[in-house]
């Protein structure tokens, strides 16, 4: 079902392993002509243009955007008690994780009498999309709201799409997984005008306002992307998200069961969902296509997971050795990395490129989509060469704050006089002259 691509008795040159290894094409600039007039129209129209949007859309047109109190506090009742403590559960796990993560405040005394303090201070407000649509994930609200909560962001905002059949609220699981976290703040928005209305924001029909956010992260669709696009800048973001990817590693001690249903599970996320497979063992990857043969029949989205599996995104490639395999699998930089080989451990401490590694054969991807106390947020699209998945620090801003006495600049003023010379930048080196030496004192003396 993979195809495959080997290349055992050779190692590719980093050019060539990028050309040939198997990557969804996105085009997000592609939908941005689409995207402007709607961020345009929110900025200019607000809640107006968000309820025209609603309808065109989502086909329902809200009686007010912002969710009431009471709602969020119904639907968290009306919950299933076994999501409800699955949820309790993830949330409990992912703030352990995360609340390690915090940062202390560094003061570098760099001479005596001139220090340097980095303070770590969360960003004020932030607004984190929640997808309707096919992807309703409760789950992602949590990844998202548990690192800014732990990061110390007072202020957070919700949006997710209205829905025709829930009154032109968000899903109620969505509504409650806000009401577990004790996020107070849910807008039934949707799309890149979501985006736009947390950017720029917004007046409800009753008055409530909606006030501009800091920050947007969260997953969404491509026009969702696009508006994050447009508005970083005025806005900061997370890093793009593209459709979900999972690389396996593996050796003939792997287990073909297994491979195939970590490979499966991701491909049921998106048609464009990428399942690939690195491994020394051409058994295996027989192995491993037999079993997929057999688990995609079965499973409940079979056509989704069998387009995404055939799809030019996925694929199995045949290295000779496990070490080739890491360097492959770096080249890729997937969002999630499995590794299913001997002394796993060692071989994930030789990894540099993944948004999230998995260690061993009971590390499934996708009990770090739920459970593990690991983020779900993980970069895409081979970004995870330069970035990585959310987390407290997504939400923190390290200030530099300085601190120097008169003698300690005095004694450091002659190197910046040269640097601004140097630099053609004459009154810069005033500015530090300036506290000391004759005009100093002619001030003094008048
Ligand atoms: N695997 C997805 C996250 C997710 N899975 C949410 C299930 N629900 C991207 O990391
Ligand atoms: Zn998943």
């Amino acid at each position: 079902m993979l195809t495959r691509t080997d290349l055992r008795g050779r190692v590719p040159s980093p050019v060539e392993l990028r050309a040939t290894l198997p990557r969804a094409e996105v085009d997000v600039d592609a939908v941005l002509h689409q995207v402007r007039p709607v961020v345009d129209a929110v900025r200019e129209r607000g809640v107006e243009a968000v309820l025209e949007f609603a309808e065109r859309f989502d086909r329902v047109r809200p009686a007010s955007v912002r969710v009431p109190a009471e709602e969020l506090a119904r639907a968290l009742d009306e919950l299933a008690p076994a999501v409800r403590e699955a949820l309790e559960e993830t949330i409990a796990r992912a703030r352990r994780v995360h609340a390690d993560q915090r940062r202390v405040d560094v003061t570098t005394q760099v001479v005596p009498g001139g220090t340097v303090t980095e303070r770590w201070t969360p960003v004020a407000r932030v607004g984190l999309y929640a997808p309707g649509g096919l992807a309703v994930y409760p789950s992602s609200v949590v990844m998202n709201v548990v690192p800014a909560q732990e990061a110390g962001v007072e202020s957070l905002v919700v949006c997710s799409p209205p829905q025709a059949e829930h009154g032109g609220r968000p899903h109620p699981t969505i509504l409650a997984a806000c009401a577990l976290l004790g996020v107070t703040e849910v807008w039934a928005v949707g799309g890149a005008q979501a985006v736009a209305l947390l950017a720029h924001g917004g007046v409800d029909t009753d008055g409530a306002e909606l006030a501009p956010v800091d920050m947007v992260t969260g997953p969404g669709n491509i026009y969702v992307t696009g508006a994050k696009r447009l508005l970083r800048g005025l806005i900061g973001i997370d890093s793009e998200a593209g459709p979900t990817e999972i690389a396996v590693l593996a050796d003939e001690t792997a287990d073909p069961v297994h491979v195939a249903a970590d490979l499966v599970s991701q491909a049921e996320h998106d048609p464009l969902a990428a399942s690939v497979l690195v491994t020394t063992s051409e058994a295996l990857a027989d192995a491993v296509d037999a079993e997929l043969e057999r688990q995609v029949a079965a499973t409940k989205h079979a056509e989704r997971v069998r387009t995404a599996l055939t799809g030019r995104q996925s694929g199995c490639v045949l290295v000779s050795t496990v070490d080739d395999g890491v360097r492959v699998v770096d080249a890729y930089a997937a969002e999630h990395l499995e590794i299913q080989t001997r002394d796993a451990r060692a071989v994930a401490g030789r990894v540099r490129a993944a948004g999230a590694i998995f260690v061993g054969p009971y590390a499934p991807v996708s009990l770090g989509d739920y459970c593990a106390g690991s983020n779900h947020v993980l970069p895409t699209g081979g970004c995870a060469r330069h970035s990585s998945g959310l987390s407290v620090q997504t939400f923190l801003r390290g200030i530099h704050v300085v601190e120097y006495t008169a003698e300690a600049l005095a004694e450091v003023a002659p190197k910046v006089v040269a640097l601004a010379e140097a630099e053609d930048l004459p009154a810069h080196g005033q500015a530090v002259t300036a506290r000391f030496g004759a005009s100093r004192a002619g001030t003094e003396g008048g």
